[in-house]
């Protein structure tokens, strides 16, 4: 029996193993983010009450089945047919009001306990109370990025959502309210909260209250058109005075470098403008990223390459190279423009 059980555990042990490299391989393709986006270790409030009660559920639910397929596999083994039966019926029973009472009152009574268990959390999610230094987040969805207004502070930001850890004591969380400018999409950072979703015409909102500094994954859950799948989302949680830092400076207006005139002009006198804004620059457009602060970011492109000089200029020269489909076109430029436009947009730190 017991060398019957060897093999078995050996294989647990491989998928736990296999389960370990396929995250860690997530987590090296995330551009050395500090955890692959799964809901098995929470870091925030909501993710954490929902993670206790899918928990909960889950051992209830597998009790259940347990004893179920014991009692079935029990039944299959001990009342299977013989070779020395006679072929007759058995017994037969008619209603026994024990039984049948016990089969009702039990099934009732883990209803119940799982109802209450999940009310307790819907409601705990749903309807929280929010401390004076909540943080409040405007999240807009647009085909295929994330825009972030940061109502209060006064700047938009776009794709990596920036909030202070939230110290237990005296809690920070973060409010987001959830907007879309074209179609469906859904917020989802499966570390920090459940997914909500963005729908236009319609407000709805989240929280989240993260206690571990780190970068954490997220990414749009609600197909949304062809580059879906790289609307990548990711939430810096820093430290406050790091957060107060990032902030401020997000406050300023765009650095006027004279080294990169030149590249300034050739994005003032294109339809960049139209579609980008750049805080003291005549672009003043929202159909796409603010680029004010460009050079903050890790990613371009909503988490679809590394923020770096020569992604920045594959990019423009033809942003479907990097995400076919994209509602950026390529606008054409030569060799020229192409360098100066890159060496200006570079210095927006
Ligand atoms: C028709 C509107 C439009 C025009 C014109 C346009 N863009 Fe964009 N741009 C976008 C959209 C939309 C995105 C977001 C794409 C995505 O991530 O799916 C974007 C993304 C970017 C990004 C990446 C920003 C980030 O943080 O991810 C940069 C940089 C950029 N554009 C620069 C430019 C420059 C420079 C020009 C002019 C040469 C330009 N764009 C012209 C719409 C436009
Ligand atoms: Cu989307």
């Amino acid at each position: 029996m017991i060398s019957n059980f060897q093999p078995g555990l050996g294989t647990i042990r491989k998928v736990g193993l296999l389960w370990i490299g396929l995250t860690e391989m997530a987590v090296a393709d995330s551009g050395g983010a500090s955890a692959g986006p799964h809901m098995f270790a929470p870091v925030s409030t909501p993710a954490h009450s929902i993670y206790r009660l899918a928990m909960f559920v889950l051992v209830v639910t597998a009790a259940i089945f347990l004893t179920v397929v014991s009692l079935l596999v029990y039944s299959i083994v001990k009342y299977r047919r013989r070779p020395s039966d006679n072929g007759r019926e058995p017994p037969q029973v008619y209603g026994s009001n024990q039984v049948e009472l016990a089969w009702t009152v039990l099934p009732v009574l883990i209803v119940v306990v799982l109802f209450l268990a999940s009310a307790r959390v819907i409601h705990a999610v749903g309807d929280p109370r929010f401390p004076a230094g909540t943080i409040e987040v405007t999240a807009v969805g647009h085909q295929f990025w994330w825009e972030f207004r940061y109502p209060k502070q006064g700047f938009v930001s776009a794709n990596e959502l920036h909030v202070p850890v939230s110290d237990p004591e005296h809690p920070t969380p973060t409010h987001i309210t959830l907007l879309s400018a074209d179609t469906d999409h859904s917020f989802w950072v499966p570390r920090l909260a459940g997914k909500t979703d963005l729908i236009p015409n319609r407000e709805n909102s989240m929280w989240i209250d993260p206690h571990e500094i780190g970068v954490y994954l997220g990414q749009c859950a609600q197909y949304c058109g062809t580059q879906h799948a790289k609307m990548l989302l990711r939430v810096i949680v820093e430290s406050p005075e790091d957060f107060a830092r990032w902030a401020a400076n997000q406050r300023q207006s765009a650095e006027r470098a004279e080294s990169v005139a030149r590249g300034r002009q050739v994005f003032e006198a294109t339809a960049c403008v139209n579609c980008h804004t750049v805080a003291g620059t005549n672009g003043k457009g929202t159909f796409g990223p603010d680029l004010t602060h460009l050079m903050s970011r890790q990613t371009i492109a909503a988490g679809a390459a590394p923020n770096t000089r020569e992604n920045l200029r594959l990019w423009i020269k033809n942003p479907d190279d990097i995400k076919p489909g994209v509602r950026m076109p390529a606008m054409q430029l030569n060799d020229q423009e192409l360098n100066e436009v890159v060496a200006y947009l570079a210095s927006l730190h």
